[in-house]
C-alpha cells in the first residue's frame, strides 16, 4: 500500500508525454525512406504492437488528464515533470523539428496550467538549428512557464560535444534551466550489434548511448566553458557514477601521454564535474543500493526521483523506495527537496 501522507512530496521528474500529432508525423518517417534503425525498432514496436504493454503506453502518452492524473494518485505521485518523449522533435527534419517544437512545448505549458499542483514541464528544442533551440529555450522558460529543457540524446548520430551546438548550452546558463540529457536508441552507425540481439533499447542501448553523449559532453570542455550549466540523466546516471575513479585516472594517463586531439587537460576532473553540473534521477532504477552508492559518491543532494511513466509504472516500486533505510532528510532531498531546487519550482 502507498502511504498516504509521507512527510514529503513525492515529484517525479522524468515523465513522458507525446501529442498524438507527433504520430502522424512519425508514421510519415516511418513509412519514408530508409528511417533510422533505432526509431523503427523503437517507436515502430510502440505504434503498431498489439500487446496489452504497447497499448497501455501508447494511451497513457497523449494524456495530459484524468487518465494520468488516476494514475499519478494510484501511486501516490504528487507532481510530474513533463517531457516530450524519445526521440521527440529530433527524429524530424530540421523545419518539421523546429516547428513541431513549438506546438508540443505550447500543448505541455497548456496542460500545466490546467493542473498547476500536479504538472511541471520542460521545454523540448530541436538541436537540428541550435539558433532556433536557442529561443525556444527562452519562450519556453519565459514565457510559458516550463522548467528545464529535454534534449533525447543523440541527433541524427551528431552529439552536443560539438561546439555547432553550444548556443544551446549557453542559452540554457543564461536562462537558469537543466538540461535532462534523456536516452534515445544508439545512432545508425552504432547500433547495429545491439539490434543483433535486442539489447538497443531501455535494457542497455539506452545506458550506452546515453552514458557516452554525457561523457563526451564532460570531456569536450563544456563545463568550463559554461561552468554554471547543470544537466540531469536518469537510470542511475547512466552507469557514469559507478564509472568515476577509471575515468578520473584514464583521462588523465590519456592527456599525460598526448594521446588523442579530443582528450585535452581539464579544469577538473571528470568525476567533479559529475559531482557539479550534474543531478542523477532513478528513473528504471528503483535499487537503494546503486541509490546509496550515487548520493555517497556525488552526494544527496545531487540525486533524485523518477518514475519514468508511462514506460515503467508501478506502485510496488513506490512503496520499495518510501522504505528505503535512508535519513528522513536524505529522503525529503530525494523525493522533493533535490527536484524542487533543480527545477525551480514554487
Ligand atoms: C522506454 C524506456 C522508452 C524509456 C522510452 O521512451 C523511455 C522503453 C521512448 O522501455 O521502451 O523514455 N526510459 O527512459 O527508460
Ligand atoms: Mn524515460
Amino acid at each position: 500500500m502507498i502511504s498516504p501522507h509521507p512527510d514529503y512530496l513525492r515529484i517525479a521528474t522524468e515523465e513522458a508525454f507525446a501529442p498524438k500529432e507527433m504520430f502522424d508525423i512519425y508514421r510519415k518517417i516511418l513509412a519514408g525512406p530508409d528511417p533510422d534503425p533505432g526509431f523503427v525498432s523503437l517507436l515502430g514496436f510502440y505504434m503498431t504492437s498489439k500487446s496489452d504493454r504497447a497499448q497501455h503506453i501508447m494511451r497513457c502518452l497523449s494524456d495530459l488528464d484524468t487518465l494520468r492524473l488516476q494514475h499519478m494518485d494510484d501511486t501516490g505521485i504528487d507532481r510530474q515533470i513533463i517531457a516530450l518523449t524519445s526521440p521527440g522533435v529530433q527524429i524530424m527534419d530540421t523545419d518539421t523539428a523546429v516547428s513541431f517544437a513549438k506546438i508540443a512545448n505550447d500543448e505541455l505549458a497548456a496542460a500545466v496550467r490546467r493542473h498547476p499542483t500536479r504538472f511541471s514541464g520542460m521545454v523540448a528544442i530541436a538541436p537540428q538549428n541550435p539558433h532556433e533551440a536557442a529561443k525556444e529555450i527562452e519562450r519556453g522558460v519565459q514565457q510559458l512557464g516550463l522548467t528545464g529543457v529535454i534534449i533525447n540524446s543523440h541527433t541524427h548520430g551528431e552529439y552536443l560535444s560539438d561546439p555547432k551546438f553550444w548556443e544551446i548550452f549557453e542559452a540554457a546558463e543564461a536562462n537558469d534551466t537543466p538540461i535532462y540529457l534523456h536516452p534515445n536508441t544508439p545512432p545508425r552507425n552504432m547500433i547495429q550489434p545491439f539490434l543483433d540481439c535486442g539489447l538497443d533499447g531501455a535494457i542497455f542501448g539506452f545506458g550506452v548511448e546515453t552514458g557516452l553523449h554525457a561523457l563526451r559532453i564532460i570531456t569536450a570542455g563544456v563545463f568550463d566553458r559554461f561552468p554554471k550549466l547543470q544537466m540531469v540523466i536518469g537510470h542511475m546516471g547512466e552507469a557514469l557514477p559507478f564509472w568515476s575513479y577509471r575515468l578520473d585516472y584514464m583521462h588523465q594517463a590519456t592527456v599525460k601521454s598526448d594521446r588523442y586531439p579530443t582528450i585535452r587537460a581539464l579544469k577538473k576532473k571528470p568525476s567533479d564535474y559529475l559531482r557539479e553540473n550534474f543531478y542523477i534521477t532513478n528513473s528504471g532504477m528503483a535499487w537503494e543500493p546503486a541509490i546509496r552508492f550515487t548520493q555517497e559518491t556525488l552526494g544527496a543532494e545531487r540525486v533524485l526521483y523518477a518514475m519514468d511513466y508511462p514506460y515503467q509504472y508501478s506502485a510496488d516500486e513506490v512503496v520499495a523506495l518510501d522504505g528505503m533505510p535512508m535519513s528522513a532528510e536524505n529522503k525529503k532531498r530525494f523525493f522533493q527537496t533535490n527536484a524542487e531546487k533543480v527545477f525551480k519550482l514554487k
